[in-house]
């Protein structure tokens, strides 16, 4: 038995009928997200922002260690400083670096090197992994299963900030090291994506594609 205190789960039990309702309507309402590249500049309230984290924040994560900071950006001369940065590695990735397969699954996309909207969308969040813990003696505790837990967080992040009404956009600048330099994170945080989060613009556009069928991505053993 574990010394470490237990108490009461709390469970909002729902009905068959709510959680038919429940199902079908988180699934309509995450149905119509889309990634934005094209942003406004119109103000988002901080506090939206602030919510959206704590949300993210309730992810699971191995060993419950919460392997996860975020570097939340609103600051015009830290936005162009990031922009920059990103589109010079995106310069060599689309010039030197992709292979032509990889450069050939983006085409439907649209994408380029050009990353406006890295200052033009009021919010970046840039999301770091910690491999490692310290406690308040400065002693290192390892992490685990730090990819898949900041994922998960990524995700609750994502299903936040289009809950609240945000446009967003998930973006993974190859090789993000800059980031650490930029905003000032210590070498053994390691930058995991970039969510980019606003209204869109109003004419922003998105490619035609669409997501595969239930029984293409899901297998039942009933
Ligand atoms: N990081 C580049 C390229 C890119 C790669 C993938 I995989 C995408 O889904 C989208 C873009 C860029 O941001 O343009």
């Amino acid at each position: 038995m574990t010394d470490w205190p237990f108490k009461q789960l709390v469970f909002n039990e729902k009905t068959p009928e709510e959680m038919h309702e429940a199902a079908q309507t988180f699934y309509d309402q995450i149905r119509i997200r889309r990634t934005v590249r094209e942003f406004s500049d119109r103000p988002i309230p901080r506090e939206i922002i602030e919510n959206a984290l704590k949300a993210a924040g309730t992810a699971p994560s191995g060993a419950n260690m919460q392997p996860w900071h975020f570097v939340v950006v609103s600051n015009p001369e830290i936005k162009k400083k990031m922009r920059a940065a990103a589109e010079q590695e995106e310069k060599e990735f689309y010039e030197h670096r992709a292979s032509e397969e990889w450069l050939k699954a983006l085409e439907p996309l649209g994408t380029d090197t050009q990353k406006g909207f890295l200052e033009k969308a009021p919010w970046l969040i840039v999301v770091f992994l910690k491999k490692f813990t310290f406690d308040e003696q400065g002693k290192r505790h390892k992490n685990y299963y730090t990819s898949e837990s900041v994922g998960i967080s990524c995700g609750f992040l994502l299903c936040a900030l289009h809950q609240a009404g945000l446009a967003t956009l998930t973006h993974t600048p190859s090789p993000m090291k800059f980031l650490n330099e930029v905003l000032d994170r210590p070498k053994d945080e390691r930058a995991y994506m970039i969510i980019v989060a606003g209204y869109p613009d109003k004419n922003a556009t998105v490619p035609v594609i669409d997501k595969e069928p239930l029984n293409k991505i899901a297998t039942f053993k009933e």
